[in-house]
């Protein structure tokens, strides 16, 4: 296939660039490197240096003898994004490219209407180009989980059966998401989901869990391949903050009682699904849901089984039960169906103390540059960041001048 990857800087961007290409599917990798900007305005750095871009594409052709195709390019631009689906005529578009902390989006108004101008205006421009210049392309687009927040029944996958005053019909599965970021990925879903409707596009929305690990067997493969690693309040995810918090001594931030439930995957996961999911492309028209996480667990199990690995080298972490900042439930039923990806052939790695263990080692090779104060969370869901992270800086949307309507007729 040739793959377009959008969000290729990113944590997962980048591992599934190369796992595509090492897999001998043609790739272009784009990116507007905007998350190194979101860094330095949060204070914030992938524990792990990461090379450039231009250097990552440079090693990985000298490691692998294989070409990633590098540009960069904002999404928010529909004639950049038109121009870049034009080129390239993609089989497969996979869609990482969007501002992914929740956190983030919960420090103030700008950083809510940014979250929601990039995510959702960078995809629309996406299906306007899809429609334009390649609508037999299938997207494979990165949703999540919290899309569907924590409801009393079980979740499904994408769909669920109702029968109401006695008629049936299978409807999207009712969305509650829990911050501005997870209610963009709703905005998105939707989007996507008419254009496949109206315009017979296809697509794949991947809702996926919280994501863990430090790498794959190719961004293994040379220090200059490797991919970000976040262990900060705004950008690390619950497990991968647990492991470097356990890894200097710092005692594990759990938020509230810890009985909050998530569906969870490894990073090693993620890039064959992505890939599963390219290989067996849905159908024009059809709009096609997939769970995408291998196991559940509530933050408190996953706390001790950070502690628990850390025990059996004979060394104890504390736990530690912050003041909730989220507005999120802390008991819950939780029951997520995640079938599909499995029925593709999706062989799972099982969270493994021998991954907690890597993933502690890595972070202890690192630790000089961990600082401690990005462990305590500093935004609040009820009163925002206090000011303390810089606003976003402003952009302007390069929206094309629509073409009149006599000109199309
Ligand atoms: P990341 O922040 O590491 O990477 C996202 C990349 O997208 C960054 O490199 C950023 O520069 C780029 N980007 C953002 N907006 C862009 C735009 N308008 N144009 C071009 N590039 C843009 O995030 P990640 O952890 O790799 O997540 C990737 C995707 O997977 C996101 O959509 C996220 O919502 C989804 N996801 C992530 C997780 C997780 O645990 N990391 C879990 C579920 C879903
Ligand atoms: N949590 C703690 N302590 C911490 C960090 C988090 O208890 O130090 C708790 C949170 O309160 C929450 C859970 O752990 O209940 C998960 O938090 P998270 O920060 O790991 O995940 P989340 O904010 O949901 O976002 C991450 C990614 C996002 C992705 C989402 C998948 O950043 O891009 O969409 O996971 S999901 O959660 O399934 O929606």
């Amino acid at each position: 296939m040739r793959v377009v990857v959008l969000g290729a800087d990113g944590y997962l961007g980048w591992p599934t660039a190369l796992h595509l290409s090492a897999r001998g599917h043609e790739v272009v990798a784009a990116d507007s490197l905007i998350r190194r900007r979101w860094d330095v305005l949060c204070g914030t750095e992938s524990l792990v240096p990461i090379a450039s871009m231009k250097r990552r594409v440079e090693r990985w052709k000298q490691v692998s003898g294989k070409q990633i195709v590098w540009e960069k390019l904002d999404l928010t631009s529909l004639p950049d994004a038109t121009a870049l689906i034009a080129q390239y005529q993609p089989d497969a578009v996979v869609h990482f490219a969007e501002q992914r902390s929740a956190p983030y989006s919960m420090i103030s108004g700008p950083h809510a209407v940014e979250t929601q101008v990039n995510n959702v205006v960078g995809t629309l421009n996406l299906l306007f180009a899809l429609r334009e210049s390649a609508p037999d392309c299938h997207l494979v687009k990165l949703g999540t989980m919290g899309e569907y927040g924590t409801p009393n029944i079980d979740i499904e996958e994408g769909y669920i059966e109702i029968e109401h005053n006695g008629r049936k019909d299978r409807l999207p599965y009712p969305k509650q998401p829990g911050s501005f970021y997870h209610l963009s990925k709703v905005h998105d879903s939707h989007n996507i989901m008419f254009t496949c409707r109206a315009w017979g596009l296809r697509a794949t929305d991947l809702n996926q869990g919280v994501v863990y690990g430090s790498g794959t067997d190719e961004t293994d493969m040379h220090s200059e391949l490797r991919t970000r690693f976040d262990y900060d309040d705004i950008w690390g995810t619950v497990l991968n903050r647990f492991c470097a918090q356990a890894a200097v001594g710092h005692p594990l931030t759990v938020y509230g009682k810890g009985g909050q439930t998530r569906g969870l995957l490894d990073i090693r996961d993620t890039v064959r699904c992505v890939e599963l999911a390219a290989l067996n492309p849905s159908d024009r028209g059809e709009f096609r849901v997939f769970n995408q996480f291998t196991e559940q667990f509530s933050v408190e199990q996953l706390a001790d089984r950070v502690r628990a690995a850390r025990r059996a080298h004979g060394l104890e972490t504390s736990i530690d039960h912050l003041p909730n900042p989220r507005t999120e439930m802390e008991t819950h039923y939780y029951n997520a169906k995640h079938q599909r990806l499995l029925d593709l052939g999706l062989v799972p790695h099982s969270l493994q103390d021998s991954l907690i263990d890597r993933v502690i080692g890595l972070v202890e090779r690192y630790k000089k540059r961990i600082k401690p104060e990005l462990f305590a969370p500093r935004v609040d869901w009820r009163f925002g960041g206090g000011g303390k992270i810089a606003a976003p800086p402003k952009r302007s949307l390069h929206v094309a001048t629509a073409p009149s309507i006599s000109a199309r007729g």
